[in-house]
């Protein structure tokens, strides 16, 4: 049987397949009416084809999918939907949302080449950043997709925005696939989730493919283990009395707005850890900055370099090598011999790092990377053994405590909020929790007994959530949006009536 990467993305005449028989089966067929006759209401007509690609939830494995590394997410139900119809009439691209107060209308010229305009965020950027995804893939198969058509488009998202739930991963995927569905164009998942992790990057944030590899490949009832160069993944089969909750901190991380600081400066930090460590093992200078692209690359020279002590861990030549304070630009460039605008030249969001950073903590930065990649094994290797399900439990839970330490003290990609939530998911008997998704906001995820879930989400509710509702933060009626268990969801899939 072909592995599921090499498959393409399944064409359904129906809801059931995805969407199950139950309660999610007619709120399923809500939305879908609902779109499709808002859809007539705005454009006169019903859609061409429906795409839909879920939100995921990561459980460990955090900031390292862009330094090489395998991770472990799993999809969530919520998900988006995206409706389209070729419009001839027009040249032009009309996105259009259910929730269109929130998200108003937004248009944009038929043209594959148009640049997104980064100091202006809107949230149909998204779709931009598929639809040129499209039309670089297209033009990499040598398949032409004519002169350029107007397109309508309608999207109903329910993936919480901001929350590490990759509700942007959930829209491009959609809007990648619901073009590739109009266009008649298919191909094998592993290419459609590399296609859009680099078009995702669009937006202006250097981000790994773990959201957008997931959200494509995902299989009802299993985690994924995500690797990378090229795309695999292989199911994760997750112990059955263990559920996952997540939980919103109600902290919004705005990752496209605060990416010079946050995460595209991490990604900076990670790139120089790694030229740094490159040319202390022995590379030349010029050759490290020309070849090291991430710590994975110098994990082997970092290995070696261990070996000469008895170990194997690449943690020895971090301690060896990269002092623990964070190093100024010119102490860097002291050992790259090379100006660190020259090295990221190519890279403007890079160079917007580099203006509003003050300096660099390469050691906790490769710290957490070359750590955290080890726990995502451990925890593959947890749910394999032949631990009781007590024990292997408890052993998940432990390395789920030790990532969200590492994130937090290492990798400083926690907030407050986050803080306090994993402090009560822990005191309400989580057996680990931690934050998930980018962090500085966003959700945590709780690995809880079966058995314990009411009683855990009512004591959150109580003691997190409560006096944030006093307070406004939160409608008591939304609480559902903020805080459920989730079991592993399937996949994207187009759908044709
Ligand atoms: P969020 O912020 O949860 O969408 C981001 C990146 C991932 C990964 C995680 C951290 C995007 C699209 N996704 O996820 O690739 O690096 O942070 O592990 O930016
Ligand atoms: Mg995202």
């Amino acid at each position: 049987m072909a592995r599921h990467e090499e498959l393409p993305v399944p064409v359904y005449q129906n809801l059931e397949p995805v969407y199950g028989s139950g309660s999610q089966f007619e709120e399923a067929e809500l939305r879908f009416n609902n779109l499709k006759s808002k859809f007539v209401e705005f454009f006169g007509h019903a859609p061409d084809v429906y795409a839909r690609s879920p939100g995921r939830v990561n459980l460990i494995g955090e900031h390292i999918d862009y330094e090489g590394y395998s991770v472990l997410p799993m999809a969530i139900r919520q998900d988006t939907i995206v409706a389209i119809r070729i419009n001839q009439a027009e040249k032009i691209l009309r996105i259009a949302n259910v929730n269109n107060e929130k998200y108003p209308m937004c248009t944009y010229p038929a043209d594959p080449d148009q640049e997104i305009d980064l100091k202006n965020h809107r949230w149909g950027h998204y779709f931009i950043c598929g639809y040129k995804g499209f039309h670089e893939y297209a033009k990499s198969k040598g398949v032409d997709p004519g002169a350029p058509v107007g397109l309508d488009v309608i999207v109903d998202g329910t993936v919480p925005t901001g929350s590490g739930l990759s509700s942007s991963a959930a829209f491009v995927c959609s809007s990648t696939i619901a073009l590739m569905a109009a266009f008649g164009v298919n191909a094998p998942k592993k290419e459609i989730a590399q296609l859009t992790c680099e078009c995702e990057r669009h937006i202006g944030t250097q981000s790994g493919g773990m959201d957008q590899a997931i959200s494509v490949m995902a299989k009802p009832g299993f985690a994924e283990l995500i690797d990378f160069n090229p795309v695999r993944a292989t199911d994760v089969q997750l112990p059955d009395g263990g559920t996952f909750v997540i939980a919103h901190s109600l902290a919004v991380s705005q990752k496209a707005v605060t990416a010079a600081t946050n995460y595209n400066n991490r990604v900076v930090e990670c790139r120089l850890a790694a030229i740094v460590l490159g040319i202390k093992l022995g590379m030349k200078p010029e050759d490290a900055i020309s070849n090291v692209k991430t710590l994975s690359d110098v994990e082997g020279l970092c290995v070696a370099f261990a070996g000469t002590h008895g170990s194997s861990d690449p943690g020895l030549a971090i301690k060896e090598f990269l002092k623990n304070e964070p190093y100024s630009a010119e102490e860097i460039e002291k050992i790259t011999e090379e100006k660190l605008e020259t090295v990221f030249a190519a890279s403007p969001s890079s160079l917007d790092v580099l203006r509003a950073a003050k300096n660099f903590k390469l050691h906790q930065r490769a710290a957490h990377v070359y750590s955290e990649a080890k726990r995502v094994y451990a925890f593959k290797d947890t749910v394999s053994s032949d631990l009781s399900e007590e024990d292997k439990l408890k052993k998940l839970g432990d390395l789920m405590n030790e990532s969200h330490q590492s994130c937090s003290i290492l990798y400083e990609c926690s907030c407050p909020e986050l803080e306090e939530l994993v402090t009560i998911c822990r005191e309400n008997g989580a057996l680990g929790a931690r934050l998930t998704g980018a962090g500085w906001g966003g959700c945590a995820v709780a690995l809880v007994k079966e058995a314990a879930v009411p009683e855990f989400i009512l004591n959150l509710k109580e003691q997190f959530y409560k006096s944030r509702i006093e307070n406004g933060v939160i409608n008591n009626t939304d609480l559902g949006l903020f805080i459920f268990a989730s079991k592993p969801s399937s996949g994207a899939a187009i759908f044709k009536f």
